[in-house]
């Protein structure tokens, strides 16, 4: 199998998206003001947060629930102990890796109408290193558009960016020469994309 995804020179760039990401960072908050979050989260007291906690409190800005495959995702990546749930310094970091996101998301909706269109995707994606046809923006604005107005919500903006990220890695692992080309077998494939989109419920 072929697959070509960038070219060198784009590879190279990938790592800005971290950088620009760092660039936006918020500050870590004292304790007392996070403990305050992660209380009023934490709706049954039970000294952790749950993946229905968690998509309770997050807000993508419709009426609609937030991305469950996006908290599973976050909650993949933050609960440290492997208890399934988020404890709370497990939700400091939580917290962080939201408001960067949520900084990163409204930075790029340039009208502020709340979500991200095409152009606004393709500016922010191209100011990450990637460079991709309109097709590919095409392709994944029909596939989120979850409101039916060309455009992607703030849940769905962090699992494509975060999917994206991780494939892209992905890829670069078999691109040992840096060609932008890879030849991997049927298997590596699946491999490939079984670690990157499916996490354990
Ligand atoms: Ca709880
Ligand atoms: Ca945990
Ligand atoms: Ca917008």
């Amino acid at each position: 199998m072929r697959l070509s995804l960038l070219d060198v020179s784009k590879n190279k760039k990938i790592f800005r998206f971290i950088n620009n990401i760092e660039i936006m960072a918020t500050p870590m908050p004292d304790q007392q003001y996070l403990w305050n979050i992660f209380q009023g989260v934490d709706k049954d007291r039970s000294g952790a947060i749950s993946a229905t906690e968690l998509q309770t409190a997050l807000s993508n800005g419709t009426w609609q629930p937030f991305n469950p495959e996006t908290v599973r995702l976050m909650i993949g990546m933050f609960d440290k102990d492997g208890d399934g749930t988020i404890g709370f310094q497990e939700f400091c970091h939580l917290w962080k890796y939201i408001t960067d996101w949520l900084n990163c998301f409204k930075s790029f909706d340039r009208d502020n109408s709340g979500t991200i269109d095409k152009a606004e995707l393709k500016t922010a994606f191209t100011s990450f290193g990637f460079r991709l046809s309109d097709a590919f923006y095409d392709l994944i604005v029909k596939k989120f558009d979850r409101n039916v107005a060309n455009s992607v919500t703030f849940d769905d903006y962090i699992q494509i960016c975060v999917t994206l990220q991780s494939l892209t890695a992905a890829f670069r692992s078999h691109d040992k020469d840096m060609t932008g080309v890879i030849t991997i077998s049927y298997e590596e494939f699946l491999i490939m994309v079984v670690r990157t989109m499916f996490h354990p419920a």
